[in-house]
């Protein structure tokens, strides 16, 4: 993937965004600082992260979250440094995160704008310790008309309606991909000047692939449509799906993602009987959604199984959800298995 230029020269973030504002009308001023400053912070988590034991950040921080998760002292410093970087802008009214029990308010000495940020500020933290690629996801929302003092219910919006949507994957290089709604644009860190550099434009993920990811430890707890749709895959060639297939799994959806969007592929973490109180165990307001526009955006799909991810009416701030995403075709026949078995079932029931 080579690096746009304009005239040869490299784009910045900063140039990328006051030309989305300026020539294409995409974003506004606040949008613009608003991107702006969760770039500055991701910039800030890639270089404690990239500390790793020299940094005297690695390990458990002794402490839980909302999720009933063990938080890693990196967790909890990636949350900081991001609210902390958002704050005083003015162009937030309210953040929500994973690491917060409850939506955080924009501090009264400081002014307030028209956005919400929905972030889990260091995703698949539980590979920090054996060096494995970690990220930051963020989801950003209008604030309700009217509202100036946000609760959780405020928070509480269709994935449809997010105005951007984006992550950093902090790896062999930092990434930050984006999407403002009119495509995906990937900018990866120029460490010496300390600029995201665009590195690649209009993103696609191919509409068929070869290459699924799934925590195939979890198997014996599937339902039967999860079931049929792996067995398939592995049956590779000689089975009904007459070719072959390869596994990944990084167990840091950040980094599956990021794979997905680069060269294609399908994710999922269904709904298991593990515990069935538990429709899945990724998020919907802070991992599904984003993530879910970006898929989409670059031309793939993302599904519960049932519906579209960007279409659920979330319940609650915490809400879990089953995650299919990727390259468009395999999405759909894993949802035609999901939606097939459940006609079946209320048929039966009938
Ligand atoms: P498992 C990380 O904790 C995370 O939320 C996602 O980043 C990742 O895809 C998933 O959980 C991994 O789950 O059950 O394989 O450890």
């Amino acid at each position: 993937m080579s690096t746009p230029t304009h005239a040869g020269q490299r784009v910045s973030l900063t140039r990328f965004l006051i030309e989305a504002q300026r020539e294409h009308g995409h974003i506004n001023a606040d949008l613009r600082l608003l991107i702006e400053v969760v770039a500055r912070a991701c910039k800030r988590i890639s270089i404690a992260v990239g500390k790793g034991a020299l940094g005297n950040a690695l390990g458990s921080a002794g402490t839980e979250n909302v999720q009933g998760e063990t938080q890693k002292k990196l967790d909890v410093i990636s949350n900081e440094i991001l609210l902390e970087a958002n704050e005083w802008g003015g162009h937030l009214a309210a953040l929500a995160s994973e690491e917060m029990d409850h939506p955080h308010p924009i501090p009264h000495r400081y002014p307030k704008g028209g956005y919400l940020l929905v972030f889990d500020p260091l995703d698949g933290s539980s590979n920090i310790d054996v060096n494995i690629s970690v990220g930051t996801i963020f989801s950003v929302l209008r604030c309700p008309e009217g509202v100036t003092d946000p609760v959780e219910s405020d928070f509480l919006q269709a994935g449809s309606r997010q105005v951007a949507a984006g992550y950093a994957v902090y790896g062999s290089s930092t990434v930050l991909v984006l999407t403002l709604g009119y495509g995906v644009y990937q900018f990866t860190l120029d460490r010496e000047q300390g600029s995201f550099v665009l590195t690649g434009s209009n993103l696609t993920i191919p509409a068929d692939t070869g290459e699924f990811a799934i925590n195939m430890s979890n198997m014996r707890h599937w339902e039967p449509p999860m079931k049929r749709y792996i067995e398939e895959l592995l049956a590779g060639r000689t089975g009904p799906r007459g070719r072959d297939f390869n596994m990944r799994w990084v167990a840091s959806m950040v980094a599956d993602v990021h794979r997905i969007l680069t060269r294609g592929g399908i994710f999922i973490y269904p709904r298991d009987m593990k515990d069935p109180s538990k429709p899945g165990k990724l998020r919907l307001m802070y991992e599904a959604n984003p993530m879910a526009m970006i898929v989409e955006q670059a031309g793939g799909a993302a599904t519960t199984g049932l519906q579209r991810i960007l279409d659920v009416e979330p319940g609650e701030l915490h809400q879990r959800v089953p995650v299919f995403l990727g390259s468009r075709n395999e999405v759909e026949r894993a949802t035609r298995y999901h939606l097939e078995a459940a006609a079946e079932s209320a048929g039966a029931l009938a």
